[in-house]
């Protein structure tokens, strides 16, 4: 591995030297700065948004970094473009946050190619984990299974409909995989289970049209992230249902918002999915690029929070 990172890094020197990039692609702490791309999902939840800052944040000039950013606006397509164009401008480092698991062999090939070492943060992919440096994100599966042992001790034999994000994104493959894993062999009744792409608008929707086709029959909402879940909540009050009481609500993220509806007795439950992770990947490109050998997962904490827990953190909470 070191061997193949001290290639990246002398091909990357030669490169830099051959085309005079603006940087020496080393964060030395010299006055030159490490150009680093980064192809962001887009803005669609709370959780991005301080996902984003957090990232902006550490990879300031201050920190001995030029980001060039992009949202894609929740489009692989769009993302996959940015990350072409990364390459195109010779950046020194790309960080990812992949918005789906797979699709991302041919352009983390030609990064690799380029000689341009690739971070993955947030989410992951499918691809070989030979075309990029590292990934720092979450346990979704785990999220997903504490989000099911409360359903399983606390709502059992309820009537369960589910909010899912993003088709084919490791949140909601994996957040599914536990939650699916933990309520097994309770009397959970599963009614219904639709995307809502992480955003309010998508779960409000989804949940206008199970309470049209479920009504009062359902009793309990698994939500993939706060935000489908807060959308729910719009549906639920038209409905003339009562969130926290009716219908209890466990959810994923515990950003402001979310957290707020937890304290009012909207959510019942809500586990935590750490956004604060720029530090950590900055921290990465850096030791990537004067070809220090890194481990190839780092996984941020996460805790869980109950309506207490909400009334007494949220004062405090960073995000
Ligand atoms: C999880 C992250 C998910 C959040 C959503 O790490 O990818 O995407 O749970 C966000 O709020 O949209």
């Amino acid at each position: 591995m070191k061997k193949i990172l001290a290639g990246v890094a002398i091909t990357g020197a030669i490169a830099l030297a051959l085309t005079g990039c603006a940087s020496d692609g080393t964060g030395d702490g010299g006055d030159e700065l490490i150009t680093v791309g980064f192809a962001q999902t887009g803005s669609e939840s709370g959780w991005r948004s301080a996902n984003t800052e957090s990232m902006k944040e550490a990879f300031s000039k201050d920190n001995g970094f030029d980001l060039i950013f992009n949202a894609a606006d929740n489009k692989q397509e769009a993302q996959i473009a940015a990350v072409r164009s990364f390459i195109n401008q010779g950046v020194d480092a790309i960080v990812i946050a992949p918005i789906t698991v797979d699709g991302w062999d041919d352009v983390l090939t030609e990064a690799k190619d380029a000689g341009i070492p690739v971070i993955l943060e947030d989410r992951t992919v499918s691809a070989s984990d030979d075309l990029y440096a590292s990934w720092v994100g979450l346990d979704f599966e785990k999220e997903g299974h504490t989000a099911g042992e409360w359903a399983a001790a606390n709502a059992d034999g309820s009537n369960l409909v589910v909010l899912e994000g993003t088709t084919g994104s490791a949140p909601a493959l994996d957040r599914a995989a536990g939650f699916n894993s933990a309520i097994e062999g309770s009397s959970i009744n599963l009614l219904d289970s639709q995307t809502g792409d992480f955003t309010r608008d998508g779960g409000k929707k989804v949940m206008e049209g199970f309470l049209q086709k479920y009504g009062s029959e359902i009793n309990l909402l698994f939500a993939h992230n706060d935000d489908m879940g807060l959308g729910a909540l719009d549906a639920i009050t038209a409905a003339g249902l009562t969130p926290g009481e009716d219908i209890k609500i466990v959810t994923i993220d515990a950003v402001h918002d979310g957290m707020q509806a937890l304290a009012d007795g909207k959510f019942n439950y809500i586990v935590e999915c750490n956004p604060l992770l720029g530090e950590k990947v900055a921290e990465l490109v850096k030791a990537v690029l004067a070809g220090e050998e890194v481990d190839k997962t780092t996984i941020v904490p996460d805790g869980a929070f109950t309506q207490e827990d909400a009334i007494e953190l949220l004062p405090t909470r960073p995000y």
